[in-house]
């Protein structure tokens, strides 16, 4: 049985949450970079670190930098930030598709990243430029010496985002939308989310050897992608392989190229604090105006992706050129963008606190589930296709707050922390018995549970 940081009742915030998501991020501390969970996740995956420094940020400036110094250094020549970094040192059979799988770019191809190829060849939503800026903005309250030496890692940062930017802007979005085309679900982050269903039921698949499955190892296949999806997955993958990771290739035959509509909010987020870090920088005006130009044509492009009957953003197949319909937190995009159309925020409001979402009167929480329970493909305990996640809760949050919904703000980061006092920093939970599932003491839930802390934390201050 779990040890219950909080039995029930009213909630007050248990000390020892802090301590025990610092102990967890220690824990997992490799010395530089921070790996994902202790068991499941031997690797440094990219999204999950920016996720990592926004936490680290409150326990040490210098190491939360790090974290993004570390992954930075694995960047590719065309600007790409690989989804993950392989750590040569765990056991061979700990992740798959590791290390041998992926290697596939010839280190003396233009593309190939800086050292020989320990990274894979996809890459994950760009929250990085958002924890760079946040990690100024905390050092800011520690003094002269912190804010020195964070203000030469924006500078040594700085170029590196931008590159990493740029690559999402063009090669990435050939067609100028505004929004970003993935590769493979797992780009998305929101790997085994239904929003990729249609497009990857269109994909005729080819003779596949059969592949290892660790991650079914301690985990109950039930919170686990099925075997025909992952042999999906690992199809696509190899797809990518075989023509060298060649970007020009992979948008001329790839079968599976998807508009993401939450990944394309997360870049139009982070340009925003891209824009803030090349003022700090004092970056040359011609890069602030093209940063400016991308943030413009990330919200018009996202605006083309609303659905009135859904009343959420849907992503859209490239192949078919259609959108693809399911209700699921990913259409809560132009949230995390920071839309700018009164109705639009209205309407996405209302549908958060429906019975579609938080609304639900059997939620353990009132907390969305990834994919509404009102969805044909919803299920409570399968990755991404229902469970609540406590990092897509954080993004909301932040999200709501940067509009001035700070009263749902506020109630979604007290359900948060409730929800990880009463569970355990799980990677994500069932939403009506809120039963951790997937990975206990993942890194980024021990973060964002120190950045939800670091604002009661403020709150008790102002009011004493
Ligand atoms: C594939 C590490 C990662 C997260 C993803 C999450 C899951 C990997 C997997 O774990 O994906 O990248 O093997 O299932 O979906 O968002 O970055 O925490």
């Amino acid at each position: 049985m779990r040890e219950k940081l909080y039995p029930g009742g009213a909630f007050e915030e248990p000390k020892e949450l802090a301590s025990r998501a610092e102990e967890i991020l220690h824990e997992n501390d490799m010395g530089g970079w921070t790996k994902a969970s202790p068991g499941l996740y031997p690797h440094q995956w990219s999204w999950d670190s920016a996720f990592i420094a926004i936490g680290l940020a409150h326990l040490d400036t210098h190491r939360a930098a790090r974290e993004l110094v570390t992954l930075f250094d694995h960047q590719w020549a065309t600007g790409k930030v690989p989804h993950i970094v392989f750590n040569m040192e765990a056991p061979p059979d700990s992740y798959f598709p590791g290390p041998e799988h992926w290697a596939t770019v010839a280190p003396d191809s233009p593309d190939a990243p800086p050292t020989p190829a320990p990274t894979s060849g996809l890459c994950q939503p760009p929250v990085h430029a958002m924890a760079a800026w946040h990690i100024w903005e905390v050092a800011g309250n520690r003094g002269e010496d912190i804010l020195t030496d964070a203000h030469g890692f924006l500078e040594t940062l700085y170029p590196k985002l931008f590159a990493w930017h740029r690559y999402l802007a063009t090669t990435r979005d050939p067609e100028e939308s505004g929004l970003v085309t993935i590769y493979h679900p797992w780009e998305s982050g929101t790997d085994n989310s239904p929003r990729w269903n249609a497009a990857l039921e269109r994909c005729t698949l080819g003779d596949q050897p059969s592949h290892p499955r660790p991650d079914l190892k301690d985990t109950d296949p039930s919170e686990r992608p099925t075997e025909e999806k992952y042999y999906r997955y690992i199809w696509l993958v190899d797809l990518i392989k075989s023509v060298g990771c060649n970007e020009a290739a992979i948008y001329e035959s790839h079968p599976f190229l998807v508009k993401d509509v939450l990944f394309s909010a997360i870049l139009v987020r982070s340009n925003e604090a891209l824009l803030e870090i090349a003022e700090v920088v004092d970056a040359p005006n011609e890069e602030r105006s093209t940063i400016q130009e991308w943030i413009e044509r990330g919200l018009q492009g996202l605006e083309q992706c609303w659905d009135p009957e859904l009343r959420l953003c849907l992503d859209y197949d490239l192949w078919a050129a259609a959108p693809l319909p399911a209700r699921t937190v990913g259409g809560f995009a132009p949230i995390i963008a920071g839309i700018r159309n009164p109705d639009h925020l209205g309407s996405l409001l209302e549908v958060l606190e429906s019975t579609a979402f938080l609304g639900e009167p059997g939620l353990r929480w009132p907390l969305p589930p990834s994919t509404s329970p009102e969805d044909p493909e919803f299920d409570p305990k399968r990755y991404w296709r229902g469970p609540v996640w406590p990092v897509f809760n954080w993004l909301l949050w932040s999200s709501l707050v940067r509009a001035g919904e700070q009263e749902r703000a506020e109630r979604l980061r007290r359900a948060s922390l409730e929800q990880i006092a009463s569970e355990g920093f799980g990677e994500y939970f069932e939403p009506f018995t809120g039963e951790l599932l997937g990975s206990d003491n993942q890194s980024w839930t021990a973060a964002v549970v120190l950045d939800w802390l670091a604002v009661s934390q403020t709150k008790t201050e102002e009011s004493t």
